[in-house]
């Protein structure tokens, strides 16, 4: 695998640097006429309107530089063809999620998943989109519409992207999702039943049978109320550990259970790999146990939070943990099974390591040797070694925090610190012994050389900062291609920035987000930005990029009568030529296909007060024949895509006459595409 990544990689620059000659040849060569010649393009002052034919004339019309040229050509996918990543961001509050392609970043689509999509037809109407929205509200009487996605996670084997399933969160609500990447949709959305918000989530273990999800604002576990006062008591962090069932493509919600943590508020937290796979870490924050109330002459959050120069790593025993869980060494919260803090120190299931300061992430290496820290008020990177960890809990003798979790010595676990400059925060790997981070304040992405076994990799001294290249701005998240898993691929580098300040033409006060792609193919210092993509929805946080051609989605769905909710043939799926309406009382039930380019039946006649149910099939076999279906006035709109089927019920609560039409312009008919449903009053 590894091999054959190489054998495209080394194509890809050969074609590259190819491309890159000619084209700067021409360049040059141009140029130099140019002088002699005064390009006519230039007097009208380098405007696209009446460009040179010529290649070279154009890039000087356009005042372009060589390495604008070169950043051209990296990033130019022709028409037709198909970009050699796909990379899954988290839509932020937007609740969604972006499939973006590499390197053209190109928007392929937009996932529906905690918000609803109307295009997609995600959340108006169709009874499995309902469900799955409703499965994901918290218990009472208030009805969630939206989420904050922040973590993306593919689906891995053996600890590489597999491409099968992908996962997120939504932080403001501690909601897991569930998208199966066979047709991309979202199909499970689950609330944790004790945290009312989460950060730390989603992550995978290396075969995907577990998904992560930790804690971050402490409160009382399963949302009772408890007085400030009783923080200390009262308030609890948490990780869930989410059995996923890969068969059912579901996670098993009966089969999961979450631990007990201090009120510390859990950040980030990543799997362990190979050497430390069946071993879990999650930074945290806020060690202080601050609580605020600036108002009332406290110290606000931010300093309260930030007055101890360590908070803790959390290091987890997740084998020993599954099996203390699945022993009923667990107390209930909310009906959920919950290790509680006392049984994890007793059964030694967790241990701290002191981690500098104001702590933001975790992240493994690729063989799972490392775990690298950052924390946003210390210009180091901190990396603590695995081995070490094992040894200093085989020690034994710790000293313990007020809840008795073991603090090991730093010292003792410490591999190396490097100092990569201010507000470090993400980091990720590639295939050449490098590691970057995200430099929050410096507004760039640092390019350093790790060691141990990584160490004959590349050329520069361990554990040192190679090179950094500036982004604009304040980035967050970056995300290498393949850049957190087993065998990263060292192509490209997403830094998903917050800030765009003025690199776009101005639309008003708020700004888009900036995702900057950059060349992170050659050894060294030099690395080079490429691409700015600007996205009108906030704020993405991170993003998980995996190789095309892991990806194998259906171009349509595999039978006639499919639903999306069982990923099967629905029984009750109306069929070509068993079209109907049937009336049983107050209730109307339709069978209706939609086919280019019409539904059959077109006129459907109930009276004010009836339930109805109705299902529709699109019978279409033709790729990309997706015809919408919309009923104005309850809210109704469907994406039927070839073969699919979909069911709605509604109350015929308004009488008139109501036009329902497709809304995908699918045919020259399309506008002929419509029927009238007649509620008689
Ligand atoms: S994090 S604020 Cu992933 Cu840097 Cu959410
Ligand atoms: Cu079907 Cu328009």
């Amino acid at each position: 695998m590894n091999l054959f990544k190489k054998q495209n990689n080394f194509y890809r620059a050969g074609w590259i640097t190819f491309l890159l000659v000619f084209a700067l040849t021409a360049f040059f060569i141009s140029c130099s006429d140019q002088q002699q010649e005064a390009a006519p393009a230039e007097s009208d002052g380098g405007v696209s309107t009446g460009l040179p034919a010529d290649a070279s004339a154009i890039a000087a019309a356009r005042n372009l530089t060589p390495d604008d040229i070169v950043a051209a050509l990296k990033t130019y996918v022709p028409t037709g063809q198909h970009d050699d990543y796909i990379m899954f961001s988290s839509g932020g509050h937007a609740g969604q999620v972006f499939v973006i392609g590499l390197p053209s970043m190109r928007l392929l689509k937009t996932i529906g998943v905690f918000t609803p999509e109307p295009w997609q037809g995600w959340g108006y109407g169709s009874e499995e989109t309902m469900a799955i929205l409703n499965n994901g509200q918290a218990d009472g009487e208030q009805t969630v519409m939206w989420g904050d996605t922040h973590h993306p996670a593919l689906s891995e084997t053996a600890g590489d992207y597999d491409g099968q399933y992908l996962f997120i969160n939504d932080k403001a609500h501690a909601r897991v999702a569930v998208i199966d990447l066979r047709d991309f949709e979202t199909k499970q959305i689950i609330k944790n039943p004790i945290a009312i918000n989460d950060h730390g989530g989603t992550f995978v273990t290396p075969d995907t049978d577990w998904v992560i999800e930790g804690g971050q604002y402490a409160a009382p576990l399963g949302w009772e109320y408890a007085s400030l006062d009783e923080y200390a008591e009262d308030y609890r962090g948490m990780v869930t550990f989410w059995k996923f069932d890969r068969d059912s493509g579901r996670i098993d919600y009966d089969a999961s259970f979450a631990m007990e943590l201090p009120p510390y508020w859990q950040d980030l937290c990543d799997a362990g790999k190979r050497v430390s796979e069946g071993w879990v870490f999650c930074n945290s924050f806020n060690t202080e146990m601050a609580t605020g109330g600036i108002e009332s002459g406290e110290p606000p959050f931010e300093a309260g939070a930030s007055q101890r120069d360590m908070d803790y790593l959390h290091v987890i025993n997740m084998d020993k943990a599954i099996g203390v869980a699945a022993a009923g060494q667990t107390i209930e919260v909310n009906g959920f099974p919950v290790i509680s803090l006392d049984t994890s120190v007793a059964e030694g299931l967790l241990y701290f390591i002191p981690e500098p300061k104001s702590p933001h992430g975790v992240d493994i290496t690729p063989g799972g040797e490392y775990m690298v820290i950052s924390g946003k008020l210390d210009p180091h990177t901190t990396v603590f070694s695995f081995e070490k960890i094992q040894a200093a809990i085989a020690d034994g003798n710790f000293e313990t925090d007020q809840y008795g979790v073991p603090i090991l010595d730093f010292d003792a676990v410490l591999e190396a610190q490097i100092e990569l400059g201010l507000g470090p925060l993400h980091t990720q790997f590639d295939d050449k012994g490098y590691a970057y981070t995200s430099l929050f304040l410096e507004s760039t992405v640092a390019r350093w050389a790790l060691g141990g076994p990584y160490g004959e990799m590349h050329e520069e001294e361990d554990w040192s900062l190679v090179g950094k290249q500036s982004v604009h701005y304040n980035v967050g998240h970056i995300a290498a291609a393949e850049g957190d898993t087993v065998s990263p691929d060292g192509t490209y580098l997403v830094s998903l920035n917050k800030w765009a300040v003025d690199r776009f033409a101005n639309v008003g006060p708020l700004l888009p987000q900036n995702f900057q792609l950059i060349d992170i193919g050659s050894p060294g210092e030099q690395m080079q930005l490429l691409y700015d993509m600007p996205i009108g929805v906030g704020e993405p946080h991170y993003a998980q990029i995996i190789k095309g051609d892991k990806l194998s989605p259906w171009e349509v769905y595999p039978e006639i009568g499919w639903d999306p909710g069982i990923q099967a043939v629905n029984p009750e799926a109306p069929m070509s030529g068993e079209e109907k309406v049937v009336r049983n009382g107050n209730e109307v039930e339709i069978w209706m296909t939609a086919v280019r380019s019409h539904f059959t039946p077109e006129h459907v006649e109930i009276n004010q007060g009836d339930h109805v149910i109705w299902h529709i099939t699109n019978v279409e076999r033709a790729y990309d024949a997706t015809h919408g279906f919309s009923l104005p006035g309850y809210n109704i709109q469907l994406s039927l895509e070839p073969g699919e089927t979909a069911t709605f019920e509604f109350d015929a609560t308004e009488d008139g006459v109501f036009s329902y039409y497709c809304s995908e312009f699918c045919s020259a008919l399309h506008l002929e595409m419509v029927g009238y449903l007649l509620v008689k009053p």
